[in-house]
């Protein structure tokens, strides 16, 4: 038997779609055949063209809420040219909308962590030869949301959560095509290349609005890491089959008081094997110590993204992110301390953000003096406590996926400031000189960086405006891009030079 994942065209998650990769990693191991089609490397013609082979008795495609309906779009395709093969959506907008995609025809959704689940799946489908028969072979699977012929909706048992993460496979990088492509990430200024995330453990016990319950209905309450010696072999291996220099862990929470010993642990046998790999992540400000600090900047951690989102208490406590103003100073300052790099994660337009609060934050940012900035407009997503309360509030705010666009800001919910304001707040926190390919490639840069290009504008400010314009004309990252330009014509690059190119247009 055959299975082909599916993950959908899309211009802001870049690098190895850890979720798909593991799940082919697990079917692969339990015997089956696997694919990948990464839409956003492959000629639109290549769906047709997979889908016309027919070779497929499991077909998945992932969704988050952002792409919900371009999943939707590829589901109806699947529909159309393999209706014999179970068609199965995962990954966090199914796991938080199941009839979403139940509606639209969709066979079966897989809830939250899946590999487990999918492996069961495929040794329950594997043997039916006609599906439309032999639907109910579906009762048997833990974790899964099904459809019966008749239209009735049907949970299944829920699937243990995986307590040991080591006993998974590594992830199939290998059945990446553009592999190359996905590790020439460019994620920060700094990083080094080839570049690769990993995620070591799953879940997150804090309960912030924007956030949670999401992560709880995905991966549960409790919280479960790799052992340091299986994240030590995982390292290793990237770097022996692929070269890599840098990795990003995308765990939720990086560090944390319970995992000391185990950032000792690693800290220890990366050292004893002199491990040279550069690593960064993201964590809270008030969950780790001095010494673990220490501890990962000598494993060789060189920056950590922490998540403050305001510098105004009040705005804090609205997200119910359980940190003081005082803790993203004191984790900064022990930062730097350490040696270690910092991204701020800044969120700017919760509805109850005033001018006042939303300077607080600017003064923040003078404060702590991060090496970055990352700045977004809050964003309601479904299944959040926030997106409930704004619901239960009647606060409007943006419902439609669609809008939820491709790259941040996403959508935009009711704000006492405008959007406006929050651009020019943005544009007042973020680093003076990030590369300009850097500020092409993300949205919110764009957007600020053409606000800048307007007011210098405005203010006729031509040899300033010109300044910038040759930075960006002669930046050594824009001219060695000029090949993937022709590659990614439709993406976000040419966009955004087109949109410079209007709005000096406009303005001049
Ligand atoms: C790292 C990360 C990113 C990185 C991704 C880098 C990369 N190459 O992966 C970056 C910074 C690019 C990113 C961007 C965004 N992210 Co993000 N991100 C994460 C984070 C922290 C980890 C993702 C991950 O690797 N998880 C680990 C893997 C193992 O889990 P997984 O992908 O969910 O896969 C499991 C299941 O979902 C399921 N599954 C997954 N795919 C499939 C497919 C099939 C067919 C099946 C059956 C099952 C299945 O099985 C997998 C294995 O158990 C998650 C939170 C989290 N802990 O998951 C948020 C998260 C996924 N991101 C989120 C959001 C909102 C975004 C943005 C929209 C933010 C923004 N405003 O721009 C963008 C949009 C990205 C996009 N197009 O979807 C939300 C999604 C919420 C939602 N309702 O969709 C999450 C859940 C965070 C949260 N708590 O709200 N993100
Ligand atoms: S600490 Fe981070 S991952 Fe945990 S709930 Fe808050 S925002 Fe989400």
């Amino acid at each position: 038997m055959n299975a082909l994942f599916i993950f959908p065209k899309d211009t802001i998650l870049f690098g190895v779609p850890l979720g798909i990769a593991n799940l082919a990693a697990c079917v692969r191991q339990a015997g089956y055949g696997v694919k990948i089609l990464d839409l956003r490397y492959e000629p639109e013609t290549k769906l047709k063209q997979e889908l016309s082979k027919h070779d497929y008795k499991l077909i998945g495609i992932y969704s988050s809420s952002e792409i919900a309906n371009v999943t939707c779009a590829i589901a109806k395709e699947v529909q159309q040219l393999n209706p014999e093969a179970f068609l199965v959506v995962g990954g966090p907008h199914a796991t938080l909308d199941p009839e979403f995609f139940l509606e639209k025809g969709v066979d079966v959704i897989l809830k939250g962590e899946s590999e487990h689940t999918i492996v069961e799946l495929c040794q329950i489908i594997n043997k039916v030869k006609d599906k439309k028969k032999e639907y109910s072979v579906l009762e048997k699977v833990k974790g899964i949301i099904w459809k019966k012929p008749t239209g009735e909706v049907i949970t299944n048992p829920p699937q243990p959560y995986i307590e040991d993460l080591d006993s998974l496979p590594f992830p199939a990088y290998d059945l990446f095509p553009n592999l190359k492509e996905s590790f020439r990430v460019n994620y920060t200024w700094t990083n080094l290349q080839p570049f690769t995330h990993v995620l070591t453990s799953r879940g997150c016990p804090y309960q912030c609005t924007f956030c949670q319950p999401v992560l709880f209905n995905m991966f549960g309450k409790t919280i479960r890491r790799m052992s340091a010696k299986r994240v030590f072999e995982l390292l290793s291996w990237l770097k022996d089959e692929y070269k890599i220099k840098e990795v990003f862990f995308q765990d939720d929470l990086l560090f944390h008081y319970s995992w000391k010993n185990w950032l000792f642990e690693w800290q220890s046998l990366v050292k004893k094997n002199d491990l040279d790999i550069r690593w960064w992540g993201q964590s809270r400000a008030n969950s780790s110590t001095k010494e673990m600090l220490e501890k990962a900047h000598s494993a060789g951690c060189y920056m950590v993204m922490v998540g403050c989102e305001s510098g105004s208490q009040k705005i804090l406590d609205y997200y119910n992110k359980q940190i003081k103003v005082q803790d993203i100073e004191n984790m900064f300052a022990t930062c730097k301390e350490v040696g270690l790099m910092t991204i701020a994660e800044i969120i700017f337009g919760a509805p109850i953000e005033t001018t006042e609060d939303a300077q607080k934050t600017v003064e923040l940012i003078k404060k702590i003096k991060p090496d970055n900035v990352f700045t977004t407009i809050l964003t309601a997503y479904p299944g959040t406590y926030l997106y409930d309360k704004l619901k239960k509030d009647n606060v409007e705010f943006e419902k439609n996926f669609d809008k939820i666009s491709r790259a941040v800001p996403t959508q935009k919910i009711q704000s006492l400031l405008t959007e406006n304001q929050i651009h020019e707040f943005q544009t007042s926190i973020i680093q003076p000189n990030p590369s300009i390919k850097y500020i092409l490639t993300r949205q919110y840069y764009r957007k600020t960086y053409t606000l800048k290009i307007k007011n210098l504008i405005e203010q006729k400010e031509f040899k300033k405006l010109g300044n910038l314009l040759l930075l960006t004309a002669t930046d050594p990252a824009i001219i060695k891009m000029r090949p993937v330009y022709r590659k990614y014509r439709e993406t976000n690059i040419m966009k955004a030079i087109g949109n410079l190119y209007r709005s000096i247009k406009t303005h001049a």
